[in-house]
């Protein structure tokens, strides 16, 4: 078990070290990156801490640099590696009507173009994962074509996954409103699923935690496409209502350790397994490098607790139709406390037992306030 969590990796993501909020406010915090290179250096200190977030993803154009060897070397200097490159094609105005959805033609050229671009980009910082999410979508029955739309779609996709070198993937993220509320172009796994699966291969399903109706089982739907070879990785974050994108395990930590538990159970945890644990999150109140410390803190509790699930008792109970004997093996498991366990872990590898405390024992949060002042703090430059 101690040899699955340390061989964990989670990456987190470059645009929650920036500002972020809702339409109603972007409240700015002291000590903000104002460039990607200290949003990596933020991401190399969650990885110092706590030994199980050594890379971190970046958005394009937010993280956009002239030279992008060097900010792969950047990062390497740091002890973290680039991890996910995220196009962005829903913050121009061009795709008011959508990006690679979009009727016209020019619009769907110019996001497909910027889709090849982080191809390239990806090459460049020694990425292995393209990872898409399209805006796309109507407010109003009638306003377009639901096929034509996916037909475009599909043509993009293709074009995209032509051009993958050796070693790169895309995962194909699946969100069901928002910003478009009447209909998204890739609303759930199922459309996900269905364009990944003529792609071929290359391409995967990334299951944002926060993008289902409420009351979705997720890890069902988890458990499905791992068992199709088809969960490429998760955008792990949570949420009480919509996608509110709040701390992963905040919200509901049983559903968290539920997916873990379908991980461990189809043996997907290690690397060679090749599913990505990627956050997705916006910290708009709370101080943001501890905030993912705590994230970080939150999948390894889950993951730890999935581990201790007693895989031949469960099987017994499940054979023997033993419906309460099942389900309190899962039980026992949650509701054991891992936290002296991970700590243990920790000491054992030379790590503070306790990654908040040291945080705040390290001075980074001032360090980071004194020196950050002037120039302009990174956030999604809406
Ligand atoms: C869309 C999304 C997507 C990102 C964005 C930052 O809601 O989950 O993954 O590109 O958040
Ligand atoms: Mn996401």
């Amino acid at each position: 078990m101690k040899a699955q969590l340390r061989r964990h990796r989670i990456e987190t993501p470059s645009w929650a070290y920036g500002n972020s909020g809702t339409r109603f406010k972007v409240y700015a915090q002291a000590g903000v990156p104002r460039t990607p290179q200290e949003k990596i250096a933020d991401a190399a200190k969650v990885h110092e801490l706590t030994g199980v977030a050594p890379s971190i993803a970046l958005h394009i154009p937010w993280d956009k640099v002239d030279d992008y060897p060097a900010l792969a070397r950047f990062a390497t200097d740091h002890g973290i590696a680039i991890g996910a490159i995220n196009p962005n094609v829903f913050q121009e105005d061009d795709y008011r009507l959508g990006s690679v959805c979009n009727p016209d033609p020019k619009i769907r050229r110019k996001a497909t173009d910027h889709l090849l671009e982080c191809v390239e980009v990806g090459v460049r910082t020694g990425s292995t994962i393209l990872s898409l999410w399209f805006a796309d979508g109507t407010n109003y029955p009638g306003q377009d074509s639901i096929r034509a739309r996916q037909d475009r779609l599909a043509e993009a996709l293709s074009e995209v996954y032509g051009q993958l070198p050796d070693g790169m993937r895309m995962l194909v993220e699946y969100k069901l409103f928002e910003p478009s509320f009447y209909t998204m172009d890739l609303p759930d796994w199922g459309t996900s699923f269905a364009h990944c699966v003529n792609l071929g291969p290359k391409a995967q399903v990334l299951v944002d935690t926060g993008h289902h109706a409420p009351g979705t089982n997720i890890e069902f739907i988890v458990a499905l496409l791992l068992r199709a070879g088809k969960l490429g990785g998760f955008h792990f974050n949570s949420r009480f209502y919509a996608d509110d994108d709040l701390m992963v395990g905040a919200a509901d930590p049983f559903q968290l350790f539920r997916i873990m538990h379908e991980i461990v159970a189809a043996d997907a945890l290690a690397p060679e397994a090749d599913v990505a644990f990627m956050l997705d999150q916006c910290h708009n109140i709370e101080p943001k490098v501890p905030a993912m410390i705590r994230s970080v803190l939150n999948v390894q509790e889950a993951t730890a607790k999935a581990l201790l699930v007693d895989r031949e008792v469960l099987a017994k109970a499940q054979a023997e139709g033993d419906v309460l004997g099942a389900n309190a093996v899962l039980m026992d498991a949650y509701n054991t406390d891992v936290r002296p366990l991970l700590a243990e872990l920790r000491t054992e590898d030379g790590l503070d037992p306790d990654p908040i405390g040291a945080y705040h024992r390290s001075g980074y949060q001032q360090k980071i306030e004194a020196e950050r002042v002037g120039g302009s703090a990174m956030g999604w430059g809406a």
